[in-house]
């Protein structure tokens, strides 16, 4: 699988997040969630990213300057395909309790809200990607099922209601909506993030739908099909200095060569 791992900046860090990494990264480095993504089209709409609560993290050194919210395992597979400075052994700073990353501030580029909150999500894997999601209500089922359920029940889940309500702008057209993901979750009856099944096939139907009769409905490639912005979306992100290129390692050897 080839991801698209974004970088979103920490702006404020929740409290218990603040005290661990104290002392441990230089004053002048800049700190990213890096969220791995299979649809960067989307990232226009991003509302807020999602840790596993229960998920240990590290805080990886990128290079001098800039450190990466990462698992292990992801900060093991980065270090294997140069997008660290240092090959080879990942550098931990500092040891991370997803649980203590909620509520921390961060930028999420391209989105139209540039400032979102890093909110939990039980059922993100420590095994597929970089076990940080960025979360596109719009155009995820997932997503969606997972940002109503924290707008209904806040204290539950130990959050400011306000960030789990941002807006779920438009950002894909297809032939039946454009907010995609909120119509299938109400089409497939789906009540909440528990009801895996309805959500795997929410999700296969969403991919397919977006990808091959989706079109922009915002943004600098707005009017063009899918298939054809996503590359552009990816390549514009990259060339920013906002993302880069993530692979799992299945195609490691792959993606080493290419
Ligand atoms: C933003 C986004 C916008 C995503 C969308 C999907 C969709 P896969 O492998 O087929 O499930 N993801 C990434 N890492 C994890 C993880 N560790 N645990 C749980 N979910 C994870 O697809 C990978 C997608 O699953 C990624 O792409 C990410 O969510 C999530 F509009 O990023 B995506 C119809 C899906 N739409």
């Amino acid at each position: 699988q080839e991801y698209t791992a974004l970088k979103l900046k920490v702006l404020e860090w929740a409290p218990k997040a603040a005290e661990a990494i104290k002392g441990k990264i230089p004053e002048d480095a800049s700190v990213y969630l890096c969220p791995a993504t299979l649809r960067p089209e989307t990232m226009y709409g991003q509302v807020c990213c999602f840790v596993g609560p229960a998920l240990r993290y590290g805080v990886f050194k990128a290079s001098e300057k800039e450190y990466f919210v990462i698992t292990k395992r992801a900060a093991r597979n980065m270090a294997y395909q140069g997008i660290f400075e240092k090959d080879g052994v990942p550098e931990k700073a500092v040891d991370i309790q997803g649980s203590d990353l909620i509520g921390t501030l961060v930028h999420a580029p391209l989105s139209f809200h540039p400032q979102v909150r890093v909110l939990p999500m039980e059922t993100v894997l420590a095994t597929k990607g970089t076990g940080v999601v960025t979360s596109v209500p719009s155009d995820s089922p997932d997503d969606y099922a997972m940002v109503t359920e924290l707008a209904k029940k806040p204290e539950y889940y130990g959050i400011k209601k306000e960030w789990a309500e941002l807006e779920i702008i438009p950002i894909i057209q297809t032939p039946t909506s454009d907010l995609l993901a909120p119509h299938l979750v109400k089409k497939l009856k789906i009540a909440s993030p528990k009801d895996a099944k309805q959500l795997q096939e929410a999700k296969e139907l969403a991919y397919k739908e977006g990808f091959y009769q989706g079109v922009m409905k915002v943004g600098d490639f707005k009017g063009e099909k899918v298939e054809v912005a996503k590359p552009k979306v990816r390549e514009q992100l990259i060339k920013r200095g906002e993302a880069f290129a993530y692979a799992e390692p299945e195609n490691k050897v792959v993606s080493r060569s290419g």
